[in-house]
């Protein structure tokens, strides 16, 4: 007896190895699509240069102290815009998370912050296709990818990127006015080399600009000593011309094994103006380079 049930075990085990169901079209490309870089949005968390109290003139300078706490990332959610049926297939991955603004604008050597929430919604767009060619992940793979945008899943948005631009010792390597726009993964993504001088510029829009200066950008991703740094509109350290918009940061590359994306990253001065009101106020791109 004990003879037959081990066999019946056996063959039950044999029987499950074999009728593994089949992975789809859509098994394919959520697996490939989940587990690759390029539908990463963003990490806009860490801190940087603790920015400088404001200059004469300015209503709103930097917080003393401030950075960003991720609370909740709930997986991302992978939509197939159309059927894989034909071999080509637009995915939009949504990422929503929750987090919390750490903000401490009395400058007074005391980290006594305040806490204003966060709830942001990242869009990355993606098309893959299948190929003969290709042997993994039932022959899809990634061909074009968009930047990642950054958006308020709740509260009123009034500040936008408008363009985000990069040049390497003073050529055009990249450039994006259109966060919709699909750049091919193997070649018109941004590449980027640890001891590249690189220039990064990006214009901004605000709908209500209510202080001077009217917002704040930061640049993220493989920078100088910390992953994040603000970007001026002073005509200096690579500006190339002061008060024409264009806020610019210029750096040597460091540290591409630690990040995958570039990004830039606009906050309203309303936001940093205070450290009690609930009114983070922020806007978001950034794109997958290559190393
Ligand atoms: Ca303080
Ligand atoms: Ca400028
Ligand atoms: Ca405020
Ligand atoms: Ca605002």
């Amino acid at each position: 007896m004990k003879k037959v049930l081990m066999a019946v075990a056996g063959l039950a085990i044999f029987a499950g190895c074999v009728e593994s169901p089949e992975l789809t079209d859509e098994d394919w490309i959520n697996q490939l699509v989940s587990g690759s870089y390029l539908s990463e949005t963003s990490n806009l968390d860490g801190t940087g240069d603790i920015g400088e109290k404001g200059k004469s003139g300015e209503e709103v300078s930097h917080p003393e102290w401030w950075y960003r706490q991720l609370l909740n990332e709930p997986s991302r959610e992978i939509l197939l815009e159309n059927s894989p049926e034909a071999g080509v297939c637009t995915v939009t991955v949504i990422h929503r998370l929750s987090a919390e603004l750490v903000i401490d604008t009395n400058w007074n050597g005391v980290f006594e912050p305040g806490y204003k929430t966060i709830s942001d919604t990242r869009y990355v767009r993606l098309i893959v296709e299948k190929s003969d060619q290709e042997t993994s992940h039932g022959g899809w793979q990634i061909t074009y990818a968009t930047p990642a945008e950054h958006m308020l899943a709740s509260g009123d948005q009034e500040v936008y990127i408008s363009s985000m631009t990069l040049y390497k010792d003073d050529e055009l390597i990249w450039e994006c006015t259109d966060p919709d726009r699909f750049y091919r993964v193997d070649s018109e993504l941004p590449q980027l080399a640890e001891g590249d001088l690189v220039r990064m510029e990006a214009t901004i829009n605000h709908l209500n600009p209510q202080y001077d200066p009217p917002f704040f950008v930061i640049a993220h991703g493989p920078l100088s000593g910390h992953s994040r740094h603000f970007m001026n509109d002073d005509g200096l350290y690579g500006d190339e011309s002061a008060g024409d918009g264009i806020f610019s940061y210029q750096w040597y590359v460091e540290y591409t094994g630690y990040h995958h994306r570039i990004a830039v990253d606009v906050i309203d001065a309303d936001t940093f103006a205070d450290q009690t009101e609930q009114d983070y106020d922020s806007g978001a791109w950034g794109i997958h380079f290559l190393k």
